[in-house]
């Protein structure tokens, strides 16, 4: 299996809950190799870029909302499979089919507040880490 790259976002209902620990061994844990990690807030515009393939939809606007609505955790993760393997780790959008003991199962209380966000492709988690990195903030494979 290939090495792969994703990007997720603890969100601000994650940070809010003081569940930044919490999330992020289970994320070590599962496997994953924390390659850049930061705490930053999101404007109304960023958080409406990162999610512009959704601005047609009714959600959007609460979307946007919430996203910006307080600091929230970025990091790109590196492992063997791993954009398939942290979207099942996290678990189903909305968090009432999420599986038992997935994050978002455990920690989230709606679709639209749901803990954290997990890419969807290998070049939509380049695109996503991008968005967040320079590749500069990318620490390097160790030895
Ligand atoms: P996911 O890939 O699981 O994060 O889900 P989507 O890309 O489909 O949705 C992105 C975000 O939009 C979700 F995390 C929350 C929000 N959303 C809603 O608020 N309502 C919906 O019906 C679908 C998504």
């Amino acid at each position: 299996m290939a090495v792969e790259r994703t990007l997720t976002i603890l969100k601000p209902d994650c940070v809010r809950k003081k569940l930044i620990g919490t999330v992020t061994a289970q994320i070590q844990e599962a496997g994953f190799e924390i390659k850049a990690m930061k705490l930053t807030r999101l404007t109304e515009d960023t958080a409406g870029g990162f999610y512009a393939v959704h601005k047609e939809r009714p959600f959007f606007g609460e979307l946007v909302e919430f996203m910006s609505s307080g600091a929230c955790v970025p990091m790109i993760l590196e492992k063997e499979n791993a954009i398939a393997d942290f979207r099942e780790l996290i678990g189903a959008t909305n968090p009432e089919e999420a599986a038992e003991g997935t994050i978002r199962a455990k920690f989230a209380d709606s679709i639209g507040e749901n803990i954290i966000h997990g890419s969807d492709s290998v070049e939509n988690g380049r695109l996503e880490a991008a968005y967040f990195f320079p590749e500069s903030d990318v620490v390097a494979n160790e030895a």
